[in-house]
């Protein structure tokens, strides 16, 4: 994981989530340290699911999803210190999310994803250009965007994309691919 954070940081990657959803706290936090004193102000650092934890790790933001604190409730605990994202999967999702304190709206999953537990429903780009359509918020897409298909996602209204797997297999060459194809 730490080769491949270094390997996107080196690429020109912007922002990068941790995201674990096997380890504990501990685990996490350790983690979470590591990967900022590799990347340093480069990058910036987002985490998955715990505000508490993107807080004591010294993060840029963090990303909540519908089962996990609500945006109020992250705010509660993280301030106006760093920012907040918030995962939505439907449109009822989205107009939600968009009456919130969020700072950004994630949207997905777009395409099929095996990166997923139980994913939602695929929204396709018909699901994003709904998105774009009920909110100004800076719009992410997520799920199954590879460096074949992320300018069509760009174009139905996202502002950005989000991605693992297309990332992780060859991680420095993929990253600076899907950087000139949206650059
Ligand atoms: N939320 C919706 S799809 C997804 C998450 C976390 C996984 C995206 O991974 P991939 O490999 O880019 O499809
Ligand atoms: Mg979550």
């Amino acid at each position: 994981m730490f080769r491949a954070a270094a390997d996107l940081g080196a690429a020109g990657v912007t922002l990068i989530q941790y995201r674990n959803k096997s380890g504990n706290a501990r685990q996490m936090l350790d983690n979470a340290r590591e990967l900022k004193l590799l990347l340093g102000n480069s990058v910036k650092l987002t985490m998955n699911d715990r505000a508490d934890l993107a807080l004591v790790a010294g993060f840029d933001g963090v990303h909540v999803g519908q089962d996990d604190l609500s945006p109020e409730g992250a705010h509660k605990i993280i301030g106006d210190t760093i920012w907040l994202g918030v995962s939505t999967h439907n449109s009822e999702q989205v107009r939600v999310a968009d009456q919130t304190s969020a700072d950004y709206i994630a949207v997905g999953p777009v395409f099929a994803t095996g990166s997923k537990v139980n994913p939602d429903p695929i929204i396709g780009l018909e699901g994003v250009l709904r998105a774009r359509e009920l909110t100004r918020k800076p719009l992410v897409a997520i799920g199954g965007i590879t460096r074949a298909n992320c300018r069509s996602v760009i174009e139905a209204g996202a502002d950005s994309v989000a991605v693992i797997s297309d990332l992780l297999r060859e991680p420095g060459k993929s990253a600076e691919a899907f950087l000139r194809i949206l650059g």
